[in-house]
This record gives C-alpha cells, structure tokens and sequence, in this order.
C-alpha cells in the first residue's frame, strides 16, 4: 500500500485529492491547522476513515514539517498548501511569500532532512499565474514566466526551487503548472463560485445584487475533480517533468456570469462599460419553482465595484494542455465549461434553498416560543 501526505488537505484540491487517492488504495495523511481559514467541512467526511490521518503542522514551521515527514515516510507529497488568492496577496505580501515560496523549500528540505530524497516524489502545486502578463497565447511549458502578483512571484520561487532540488540532488520533484480550476467546494471568494453563489442567492431570494471587478478578465476553467486526477498521473510518469493542466478553452469572467445566472433561471444583458457596466434582467425562466416571483426584467443584478479590481491584473490566460494529454495520456475535456458551471449552479442553489428552509424553522420556532406554543 502507498503512502501519501498532502499539504492543504483542508482546500479544494486536497479534499479531492483525498478521495482520489483513497480510492485508488492509498493511506492517505493530510496536514491541517489549528485555524483554518475556510471551515474543516470538505473533509468532514473523510474523517475518522481507516486510511485517513490528519496530523497538525504549518508551512511557516520546518520543524513541524520535518516532524510529519519522518513519522509518515510517505512515498509521494502533494504541496498544495498555500495562501492561494491573488488579491490577497497584495494585502499579505510577506505572508505569502512565506508560505507559498519559503514553505516549499521546507516541504523539499523536510524530505533530505528524513533521509527521503530516493525515494518519496513531490508533486508542487505551480500556477498559470506564473505566465502572469502574459508573452504568448496560448501558455504551454515553453512560454516565458512574467509574474503579475505577489502570489505569482512567490509560486515563481516555488516552481524554480523544485527544479533546482530536481537537477542538484537527482529528486524526483515536479511542478503542475495547473490553470483555474473549480468546482462546488471552491473558495466563496473566487470568483467563479462568488457568482454561482449569488446567482442561487439572487434567484432565490436573499440577495439583490452581485458587484464584480474586471468582468473582460479571461481564464481557462477546468474541473477541480478533474485535474487531481492529473496531478497523481504526473507522480506516475518515468521521470519527473513539469506539466501545463488546462482544457484549452477560454471565457470571460462576463460570460461565466451570464451562463451561471441563465441556469438559474435569469438570462441577462450586459450594458455599458468598465466602472458603468451592469448585468440587468433580459427575462426570467419562470417554469423554475426556485425563482423569487419579487424578481423583474430590467432589474440590474449585476454592478462593477473598484474593490475588486487589483493593483496588476492578469487578464489573457489560456492553456495548451498536449503535453500532458500526450506524454500522460491525461483527458482535458472530461468536464466542459457548461457542465462545470451547471454543476455549481446546482449545488449553491441546493444549499441556498437549504439555509432558507433552515431560516424558516428557526423563524417559526422563535415565534412559537414567543407565543408559547412549544416551550
Ligand atoms: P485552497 O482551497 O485555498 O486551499 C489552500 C490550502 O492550503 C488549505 O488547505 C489551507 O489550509 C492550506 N494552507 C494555507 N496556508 C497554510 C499554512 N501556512 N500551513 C499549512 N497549510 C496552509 O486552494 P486550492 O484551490 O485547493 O489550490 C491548491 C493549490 O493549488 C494551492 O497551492 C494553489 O495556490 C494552487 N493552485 C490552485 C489553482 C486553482 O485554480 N484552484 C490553480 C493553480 C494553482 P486551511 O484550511 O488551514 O486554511
Ligand atoms: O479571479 C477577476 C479577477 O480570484 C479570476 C487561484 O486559484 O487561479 C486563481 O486565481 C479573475 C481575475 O482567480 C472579481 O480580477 C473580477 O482576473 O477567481 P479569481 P485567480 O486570480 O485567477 C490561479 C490559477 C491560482 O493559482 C490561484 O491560486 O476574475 N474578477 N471580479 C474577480 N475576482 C475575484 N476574486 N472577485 C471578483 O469580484
């Protein structure tokens, strides 16, 4: 049986990651935080599992690291632990750099400390972010690096450093240079799942109004559960390289919120430009039973807000995925971009409608109480 640690067990990937490896026979240890900064639930799950270990450690601590490496001994490390938001990279610079440029290094050193670099493979979890102010569409592994953040320019560091380890001391180390990738356990603050989230809330009824940054920024969406896929098929190779994951299909950030709201039963007409655009209702599928009856055509839905426009912005990327299709036999297209958007699209409406039903028992219930109808 394998052995695998995962670092940002508790993130979109490493929870994907989880079930993948489980599934494929692995004893699987992830590493977590006493404070988390999204809630432990997308492995709430997993929890308690026979194959399934969770041990507390921190990117910013070595000897935390080195502790988990030398008592696991595992045969293959996933570091997908990182600060992950680019526009929180601005706010937390120095943060970032510590953990998602320096904790690599301690991952790799962790592994040399406890005698592992033979034999223990380290996939890093790279970014397109790296193309950055992109030199080339679209961006395959041969496309020159242009940072455009400080999560960039630390996850540049991250990316150089396992190729340093790889030529200096023979380890197996390799980076997946890995596009957007989404689903429904996706961060709320990501754009994508920020609108399929206020697309459920907005149709249903608890929200007025969705305010977005650059709506004519461009991404290559992919499937989360997809591309975990890829990232252990990268570990599996003969020799460790470096692999673009994409699926060569580009939108704007426009377009997903026009085909989020559409499968929320609102189709809608974007007007204006830059700072003065909104998204406002063309019409209204009202075969839906979901939809709010309070919801009107001409209602503006969408606005731009400032606050979300970042200090340097990467508007163009696309990815060329042949290498890994070829060399891995990896399958790019198992999730197109309109299934990955009706999968989020029904899960936020699943869990919006489920917060209204519990809002309404708890309302019921205080207003039973208040009357003395339960005690
Ligand atoms: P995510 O949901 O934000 O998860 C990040 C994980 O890192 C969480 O488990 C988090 O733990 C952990 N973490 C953060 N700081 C840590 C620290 N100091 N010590 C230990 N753990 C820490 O990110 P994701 O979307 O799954 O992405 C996984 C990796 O791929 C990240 O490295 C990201 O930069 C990279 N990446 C993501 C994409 C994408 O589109 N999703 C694309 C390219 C590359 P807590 O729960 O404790 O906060
Ligand atoms: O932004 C624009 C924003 O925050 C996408 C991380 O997983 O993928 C992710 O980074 C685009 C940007 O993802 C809003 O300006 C408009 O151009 O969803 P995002 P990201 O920055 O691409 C890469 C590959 C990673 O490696 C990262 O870890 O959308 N945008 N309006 C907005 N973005 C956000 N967050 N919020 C808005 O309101």
């Amino acid at each position: 049986m394998k052995t695998a640690l995962i670092t940002g067990v508790t993130g979109q990937d490493g929870s994907y990651l989880s079930e993948f490896l489980l599934d494929k026979g692995y004893e699987v240890h992830g590493i977590i935080r006493r404070s988390s900064v999204d809630f432990r639930e997308r492995i709430a799950h997993l929890e308690g599992k026979p194959h399934f270990h969770l041990h507390y450690a921190d990117m910013g601590d070595s000897m935390s690291l080195v502790k988990v490496v030398g008592m696991v001994r595992p045969d293959e490390i996933y570091n997908l632990a990182a600060q992950s938001h680019v526009q929180v990279s601005f706010d937390s610079p120095e943060y970032t750099a510590n953990v998602d440029a320096t904790g690599v290094l301690r991952v790799l050193e962790a592994v040399r400390a406890c005698g592992l670099e033979k034999t223990c493979r380290i996939y890093q979890a790279s970014t397109s972010e790296l193309y950055g102010k992109v030199e080339e569409v679209p961006q395959n592994e041969k496309t020159p690096f242009h940072p455009y953040s400080p999560y960039a320019v630390a996850k540049l560091y991250g990316y150089w450093i396992v190729k340093e380890y790889r030529e200096a001391y023979g380890m197996y180390c390799c980076s997946g240079i890995l596009f957007n990738h989404e689903s429904e356990r996706r961060g709320e603050t990501f754009v994508t799942r920020k609108i399929t989230l206020a697309a459920a809330r907005i149709a249903q009824g608890p929200q007025d109004c969705l305010y977005l940054g650059n709506m004519s920024s461009l991404r290559d969406w992919g499937y989360a559960k997809d591309y975990v896929e890829c990232m252990w098929m990268i570990l599996q190779n003969d020799q460790p390289d470096d692999f673009v994951i994409a699926t060569g299909v580009q939108h704007s950030v426009r377009e997903f919120a026009y085909y989020a709201f559409l499968h929320a039963g609102i189709e809608l007409e974007f007007r204006g430009e830059g700072l003065d655009e909104v998204g406002v209702i063309r019409s209204i599928d009202t075969s839906l039973s979901t939809v709010n009856c309070h919801l009107a055509v001409g209602n503006i839905v969408v606005r731009v807000s400032p606050d979300f426009y970042r200090p340097t912005d990467v508007v163009n990327l696309w990815g060329d995925p042949t290498k890994a299709k070829t060399v891995l036999g990896w399958n790019p297209s198992k999730t197109s971009f309109e299934q990955l958007v009706k999968i989020m699209v029904d899960s936020d409406m699943a869990k919006v409608a489920a917060e209204g039903a519990a809002m309404k028992v708890r309302t019921n219930l205080a207003e039973y109480l208040e009357k003395g109808i339960v005690k």
